[in-house]
């Protein structure tokens, strides 16, 4: 037992769980935490200039190192800020804390104007939130952090949120830390295990699917090990791509994201037994996918609301996928299966797509395909939402599991800057390499100063076609009838206002100096911003599908 403050002992209890990272902007009702990490030089605090870039370098922090990422904010406007990387953070199964400040408990719910007021904060957290808790004392601090860890390392991993009154973090208290636990993961029902391996066993042409949580499940050697056995084609989400590799016969991208692959979906469409594994089919716009009605599917899912919200699968496994995955490869192993994929026919449509990219585009992919054979293959991209990340999802991919990272069916504009900024404290020695647009990349410009002050050495490409290009393309070729309005963007000169920071900018218009450029920034140990506009835009301002 220690004398402490709440706010120390906020400090003291992350230290207990593991955590050595917190993502922070401060403020008067989190003082007495910031105090607390005056104590604890062991906690690496990185102070942000904008809450979402915290709770967005928390979730890049979080994907890319399998820990937990954590972000601390004021509550009211501090807390909206943070909203939007939140959603993300929901959306990607991203295992996020967000501790909030809050008002004092006697001005609580008076509405009189308080600091930072305003009311019932937890009910606009919410949504984005798997679970949420206010702290109804200073000494519940260690057990309500605790509790906290334990909704992170269980289930579902999505972002919870902690809020605590500034006066109990005021309060000195005997405080007892509490050890920190693993968990084990769901394990898989035997006969439901059976059942399934019957379903795939008798499948002339079964098929995976496969989403985020075989990232997160790190059942990426399990899903090989069972493809293999089944000899049967796996359909990678964006977020899954790495848990195969590309070069792997078996592995396909998945038929249903804005970076599709539309050659993959006649296979998947011939399937007869499905196999679902840590994803959505179509309970979300990023990963929609229609089913053909004689087919079986069989979903395993950890989560039990995602199994309820999907269709009407033949059998559904509620289990961590690492767990469920490997259990199904073991049975199957020893039965008689009935798999009969003609190989002609998976390799010609394996590299299908990529074939006719290079066909139509052979100078932007004749670029990806040299980046891909000089980065390393351990190299972390974040594909923000701009028409510079479709080139490098479909031409770069994913080296490993986890190292492809989107914003999933949230979309969110902006967050590949700040995500990469967390994805690079996680992994200093790995390439960080975040795709924005002129127009994403603005809205976290300011952490260009967070990056130069803690020495984070990533890799941002701006994709500048001085334009909110999506939107335009709505007006110009969708729904608009080229009337154009509201979507053109002046910018600022990237390369001086990226020195102005003390950060190294770096500009390229001509498409055959990209991978050049692109390894000396890479190699450059300072963070980096490369304004990739003229020529070199033009030629990679294309729609493609
Ligand atoms: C937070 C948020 N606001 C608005 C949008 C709508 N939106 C989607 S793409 C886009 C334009 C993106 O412009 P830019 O970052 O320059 O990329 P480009 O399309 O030009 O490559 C907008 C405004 C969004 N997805 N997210
Ligand atoms: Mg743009």
């Amino acid at each position: 037992m220690t004398r402490m403050t709440a706010g120390h002992a906020v400090v003291r209890q992350l230290v207990a769980e593991g955590i050595d990272t917190v993502f922070a902007v401060p403020g008067y009702q989190i003082m007495h935490i910031y105090d607390g990490f005056h104590d604890s030089p062991e906690v690496r605090l990185v102070t942000c200039r904008h809450e979402q870039t915290a709770v967005f370098a928390a979730d890049g922090y979080a994907r890319t190192t399998g820990q937990i990422g954590v972000a601390m904010v004021v509550p009211g406007p501090g807390a909206y800020n943070a909203g939007a990387a939140m959603a993300t953070a929901f959306a990607s199964n991203s295992p996020v804390l967000l501790v909030s400040g809050q008002m004092s408990t006697d001005e609580m719910g008076r509405e009189h104007g308080a600091l930072h007021e305003i009311n019932d904060q937890l009910d606009f957290m919410s949504p984005v939130a798997k679970w949420l808790r206010r702290a109804e004392t200073a000494e519940e601090v260690p057990t309500l952090l605790h509790e906290a860890f334990r909704q992170l390392k269980t289930g579902r991993p999505q972002p919870v949120e902690v809020e605590i009154p500034q006066d109990y973090l005021a309060e000195s208290h005997d405080f007892d830390l509490i050890e920190p636990e693993e968990y084990t993961a769901a394990a898989a029902d035997a006969a439901l295990v059976s059942q399934a391996a019957s379903l795939l066993a008798g499948a002339r042409r079964p098929a995976i699917v496969a989403g985020d949580g075989v990232v997160r499940a790190r059942a990426g050697d399990d899903l090989e090990r069972l493809a293999t056995i089944l000899q049967a084609p796996v359909f990678l989400s964006t977020d899954a791509r790495g848990a195969m590799p590309d070069s792997h016969p078996l592995a396909f991208t998945a038929p249903h994201t804005a970076y599709s692959d539309r050659d993959a979906l006649p296979v998947l469409r011939d399937a007869d037994v499905v196999l679902v594994v840590g994803g959505r089919v179509n309970s979300s716009a990023a990963e929609r996918m229609e089913l053909e009605p004689g087919q079986t599917w069989v979903h395993v899912d950890v989560d039990p609301a995602r199994l309820e919200t999907a269709y009407e699968p033949s059998l559904t496994v509620q289990a961590d996928a690492h767990l469920a995955v490997s259990a199904l490869a073991r049975d199957l192993e020893r039965r008689e299966l009935s798999s009969d994929w003609d190989p002609g026919l998976l390799a010609e449509v394996h590299d299908k797509r990529h074939r006719a990219l290079e066909k139509a585009f052979p100078a932007q992919m004749g670029a990806m395909a040299d980046l891909k054979a000089r980065l390393p293959d351990e190299t972390v991209f974040v594909a923000g939402v701009t028409v510079g990340s479709r080139w490098f999802v479909a031409g770069v991919g994913a080296g490993r599991p986890g190292a492809l990272l989107t914003s999933s069916y949230m979309t969110t504009l902006g967050y590949a800057f700040p995500t990469g900024l967390g994805a690079k404290v996680g992994n200093p020695n790995t390439p960080v390499i975040s795709l924005s647009g002129d127009g994403g990349f603005m809205y976290a410009v300011g952490d260009l100063a967070t990056a130069v002050q803690y020495g984070i050495n990533l890799v941002t490409l701006v994709f500048n076609n001085g334009k909110f290009g999506a939107s335009q393309y709505d007006q110009r070729e969708g729904r608009f009838d080229n009337r154009i309005v509201g979507t053109d963007l002046r910018n600022p000169d990237l390369v001086a206002l990226t020195g102005s920071f003390g950060a190294l900018g770096l500009r390229v218009d001509r498409l055959d100096n990209l991978p050049d450029v692109i390894m000396q920034a890479v190699d450059a140990e300072r963070p980096v911003v490369v304004d990739v506009c003229g020529d070199a835009m033009a030629e990679l301002d294309i729609l493609f599908r």
